[in-house]
């Protein structure tokens, strides 16, 4: 290959790739401004013993057939030949879609995957199923904003309109007066971005906003939420109780007069739902901030004069997708939006309301004026979804019924699963609950580029290349830059790409014409540049030849300069350009919400008591958040994520006062349990956490001691071990492991060495 430095681009950042005497380097991209360190962690991944070398079959799979097994996630590995892997995959393809047909098959295969759109594994598996298995029980909406992308249509817009297409960061640099950010705005999750990130700009627009004069204020249990560069202010609140808090922000701006109520009567519907329900119509409890300080461990006097200091502000509200991530999560993102109404915001420069600003790098950005085509993913011809986390009760439950967004629907009997680009063992809650439940299937197949503990509990593990082992073209709608992905190393060992792999099992299930159209990768890449070329040629705007752009590597696209468009418009005149929910107004009260019935969810935002929360068998809460050394899961063994750990292990904060407690120092093994399981964790004690509360973040590799315990004991620190598997509500059934709750003790037991990244023992055929 190439010693030449190449393009490249990560869902972290573009950057130029080279090989030499066998040792990668990586250059960030000179465009961008602040590069992230996550490109360190592909400094060792190519070779790295942790990749999957060859085709394997779980042993109790291969000698007992297809079936139900305890031993998944506990057994060894027979490596064999690609032929016969073929033959094996595609034969139980035939006999699962004759005997169930596409309603036994799951190919929802949730993930990330790495940045190349046409290599996008998720969307590889959706085109194969359909074109060759008549199509799969799918999934709908993402772990990362289940709840919101469900909600905000019903109360405002599409949810990529509200985070994408909002307010600026340029607007935020020149208008805020106060940004007022639940769940804060860190710089670990906004260096990353679905499908590349090639400017790293938030620091810098943070820096200058500061300097302007804006005040961001953090309302998080952890300081880290926000960086340094914003000069913020940290509010602690309880975990969990944003909606409490600002339903007591509410009480006192209605209380003293300070709500804008031309701005509420014009705009919106449900006011005075709102308002009733605050002063204890409907239940006799006044919601005031006497009433929220109980709650959210600050003193009613403090959110009284906070509420005051919003006032007569450019005020822009932001709710992180982390929020929603917990039971009830719909409503702090309901409520963020009812304050910035009630303070007359929406639709002001640098002011009103957006959705997860901070949360990826998408946010806050510009759009390109078209999109780079997505690989079509053929007819699916059944209509059988779950929403993305329901997965274990699917395969637990099957025939039973579940409430979604005011559909009663009916969990199919799922016989095999396929998966590519995810990693449910990272992305999943309740881990011991999730084994039994893939423990159901006649079958699990996986594409992995290394030993995921997903990996570890398939039954066929197929081992396909990682992005840098193949051409592509990396881009999102709000990067203006497109790349050209130029393969830097050989496939590792006998590593095939997503679409290889299909297509061959295209050909054997005598699909391949339909599955690839004829198109090997390059041609697809050209088709796709074709297409783009044309969407922006009707446009007057001329890129170069596909041959130019693959030498150059990278081109610019045209931006539209239009966020906050839709509010913008529906401000200025809101006859003229409703918002898209059945009133047109931004919707305080859903009469659509309320006739759903749901206890848990109804009409107007409330507060309810979540069914988790800290007592004296587990007095901590525990926040599972993103981590800031590698995307989720991914090349948890890169450089940069072990530079996090400790002996190999995940570092744990919690406060100095619990520490000593505890009778814990900083650096002792630490045990985090509850009812689900186990985790051990370092000890990091810092005062940049609030008392009663632990973080562990996602992505340490699942490494159980005993993978068959029935509440496992983790030794690398995967948090999910603990959270608690259930949906946020009965509206939007997103993920809920933002939050749970835990016990913490020095550890003394046994302490064995970490091993998530040696492959399970395997022999060959
Ligand atoms: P990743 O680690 O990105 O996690 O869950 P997700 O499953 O997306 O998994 C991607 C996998 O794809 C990796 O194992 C990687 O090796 C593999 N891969 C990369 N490239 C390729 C390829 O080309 N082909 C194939 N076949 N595989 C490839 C993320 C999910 O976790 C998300 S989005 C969120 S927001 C959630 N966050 C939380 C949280 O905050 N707290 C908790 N407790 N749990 C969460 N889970 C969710």
């Amino acid at each position: 290959m190439s010693q030449k430095p190449v393009m490249h681009s990560s869902h972290w950042g573009a950057f130029h790739a080279r090989q030499q005497d066998g040792q990668l380097s990586i250059e960030p991209f000179s465009g961008d401004p602040n590069p992230s360190p996550l490109l360190t962690n592909f400094r060792h991944a190519l070779n790295h013993p942790a990749r999957v070398a060859r085709p394997m079959v779980r042993r109790g799979w291969l000698e007992q057939g297809p079936g139900a097994d305890q031993r998944r996630g506990n057994d060894d590995y027979i490596a064999v030949s690609w032929d016969e892997a073929w033959e094996l995959v595609a034969n139980e393809l035939s006999r699962v879609g004759k005997s169930y047909g596409p309603q036994g098959i799951f190919g929802g295969s949730y993930g990330w995957s790495s940045a190349g759109r046409f290599h996008h594994a998720q969307s590889q598996v959706h085109r194969f199923l359909n074109t060759t298995m008549g199509g799969y029980v799918r999934s709908v909406n993402s772990y990362s904003s289940g709840s919101a992308s469900v909600l905000l249509p019903h109360i405002v817009g599409d949810m990529n309109e509200i985070a994408r297409r909002g307010v600026s960061w340029e607007e935020i640099a020149q208008h805020s007066d106060i940004v007022l950010a639940f769940g804060g705005l860190a710089l670990k999750n906004s260096q990353v971005a679905s499908g590349g990130l090639s400017e790293h700009t938030e620091r810098g627009f943070m820096q200058q906003a500061s300097q302007r004069g804006t005040r961001f204020i953090s309302v998080s249990p952890l300081k880290s939420d926000l960086p340094d560069e914003a000069r913020g202010e940290w509010l602690a609140l309880r975990p969990g109780t944003d909606a409490a808090f600002i339903l007591g922000l509410l009480a006192v701006l209605i209380e003293e007069g300070l709500t804008d109520e031309a701005f509420l009567a014009r705009y919106t519907v449900g006011w005075p739902q709102m308002v009733a329900y605050i002063d204890g119509e409907e239940d006799g409890t006044k919601r005031d901030a006497a009433w929220a300080a109980d709650i959210c461990g600050v003193s009613a006097a403090f959110i009284t004069d906070f509420a005051r200091q919003l006032h007569g502000k450019r005020v822009l509200v932001t709710v992180a997708h982390a929020l929603q991530r917990a039971e009830h999560g719909e409503q702090p993102v309901w409520l963020g939006l009812v304050l910035a109404s009630a303070l007359g915001q929406p639709g002001l420069p640098g002011g009103g309301y957006t959705y997860a600003l901070g949360a990826l790098g998408h946010y806050g950005k510009h759009h390109n004026r078209v999109s780079f085509p997505a690989l079509p993913q053929g007819r699916n011809g059944i209509d059988r979804l779950i929403p993305v986390a329901r997965i274990a009760d699917m395969l637990l439950n099957p025939g039973t019924q579940f409430d979604y967004n005011g559909r009663r629907l009916t969990y199919p009997h799922i016989r095999l699963a396929y998966w590519a680009g995810g990693n449910p063992f990272h992305h999943h809650q309740d881990l011991a609950r999730l084994r039994q439940a893939f423990c159901q299937l006649d079958t699990f197949i996986v594409h992995e580029i290394a030993w995921t503990s997903t990996a570890r509990h398939a039954d066929i593990v197929l081992p396909a290349t990682m992005t840098l082992e193949r051409e592509d073209i990396g881009g999102a709608p709000t990067d203006r830059h497109l790349f050209a992905m130029q393969p830097v190393a050989q496939p590792y060992a006998e590593a095939k790409d997503d679409y290889a792999i299909f297509s061959e099992l295209a050909r054997r299930l005598g699909h391949e014409e339909a599955f690839t159209e004829g198109l090997d990768t390059r041609g697809w890449l050209e088709r796709h540049y074709h297409q783009l070329q044309q969407k922006l040629a009707a446009q007057q705007v001329t890129i170069p030849a596909f041959e130019q752009f693959w030498q150059q590597g990278v081109i610019e696209l045209p931006q539209l300069k239009d966020g906050g468009r839709m509010i913008n418009a529906f401000r200025a005149d809101p006859d003229a350009a409703p918002l898209p929910t059945p009133s047109g107004k931004i919707e305080i009260f859903s009469a659509t919400i309320a006739s759903f019935n749901y206890e848990n969810c109804p009409g107007h935002p409330v507060w309810r008591e979540p069914q988790q929360k800290p007592d004296a068998a587990q007095p901590f809460w525990l926040i599972a958040n993103q981590p800031a050394t590698r995307l989720h899961s991914q090349l948890d063994f890169g450089d940069y994520s072990l530079s996090g750990k400790r002996d190999g292990r995940e570092a744990c904060s919690l406060n100095p006062n619990d520490a000593v407690a505890l009778n814990i120092t900083d650096g002792d093994i630490i045990e985090l349990y509850n009812q689900r399981g186990h985790v051990l964790a370092s000890a990091r004690v810092t005062d940049t956490i609030m008392a009663g509360v632990v973080q562990l973040p996602t992505g340490a590799w699942y490494d159980p001691v005993d993978p068959t315990a029935v509440r496992p004991l983790c030794r690398h620190g995967n948090p999910n071990v603990l959270t608690l598997d259930i949906g946020t509500s009965s509206l939007t059934q997103g993920c809920s492991g933002q939050i749970t709750v835990v016990q913490v003790r020095k550890y003394t037991g046994e302490l064995t060495p970490v091993q998530a990244f040696i492959p399970p023992a395997h022999q060959k055929r």
